[in-house]
């Protein structure tokens, strides 16, 4: 199922399975596109995304990791560094039914100290997507730990989309700064930048296209992104009406995750299309 892809020097991992289609980048071990056997593309990629190693790619699942946002030196990058890396493919084997694939993020690449950690993210692809992301702490100390899995779902008119199951869940604005509820399933006609604090069972992004049903686990927040029009507009790897055809749905550690000495985590997100 696995061919590997030279493009401009950076590796890109094919998967091509009677069930789906599917890339990954060595750079972010980022899943970049996943096509089911009807064809339909899963997931958003920006035309104008880096795909040269100089920036993290935009779009597809980037891995948010150590930290999710801004960090608290502002001279380190926001989302951290897994992104930012490449990722050394560790095995790849598959059925009829599915492929599993897992990459090590090569941390001894960052520039900060992350020895002593490890992290591997494992994708099982087939009818649907598992992206489990797995952090050992093999230090002596405990990890305070913050990480997002964060994909952008690729969708035919942000116009029609319709969010199910952020009903009755406080959410922090960080566009407003303010805390906020809502009761009923959400469409979306402005920026949005959300992080709803609890860990939503099942959520539903459904146009008339298509209908994904995402869960998780090991997760305290769902974040909810679109830069709207003039955000795309300020990104110069966003296509500018890139924004009606995407929406950020990210499994999220945002409430002060600790991963003890010689303990782990694992981070899920689960995708179907129904
Ligand atoms: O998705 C939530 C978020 O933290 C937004 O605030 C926005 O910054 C987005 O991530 C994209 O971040 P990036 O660093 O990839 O441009």
């Amino acid at each position: 199922y696995l061919k590997t892809l030279n493009k401009n020097g950076q590796l890109f991992y094919q998967l091509e399975h009677p069930k789906f289609h599917a890339e990954i980048s060595q750079f972010g071990g980022q899943l970049i596109s996943f096509k089911d056997e009807s064809g339909v593309e899963w997931i958003w990629l920006s035309s104008s995304a880096k795909l040269d190693g100089s920036a993290p790619i935009r779009g597809g699942a980037p891995i948010c990791w150590p930290w999710f946002g801004p960090a608290q030196d502002n001279s380190l990058p926001q989302h951290g560094y897994a992104r930012r890396l490449p990722w050394q493919l560790l095995d790849c084997e598959g059925d009829d039914e599915r492929v599993r694939i897992r990459f090590s993020c090569q941390l001894d690449q960052a520039p900060i100290d992350l020895s002593n950690l490890s992290l591997i993210i494992e994708y099982v692809l087939g009818d649907d997507i598992t992206i489990n992301l797995h952090t050992e702490n093999l230090t002596e100390k405990t990890l305070n730990l913050s990480q997002a899995i964060h994909t952008y779902f690729n969708i035919s008119d942000i116009y029609q989309c319709k969010l199910i199951g952020f009903e009755q869940i406080n959410y922090e604005d960080k566009l407003a700064s303010k805390s906020g509820v809502h009761k009923h399933p959400l469409s979306i006609s402005y920026p949005v930048d959300r992080v709803y604090l609890d860990a939503i069972e099942k959520i539903e992004i459904c146009t008339d296209e298509s209908h994904f049903v995402v869960s998780g686990s090991g997760y305290d927040s769902v974040v909810l992104w679109n830069p709207w029009k003039e955000g795309a507009e300020a990104m110069g790897d966003f296509d500018n009406d890139g924004f009606a055809h995407m929406i950020c749905v990210e499994m999220a550690n945002t409430q002060g995750l600790q991963v003890g000495s010689h303990d782990s985590h694992t981070l899920t997100q689960q995708i179907k299309r129904i």
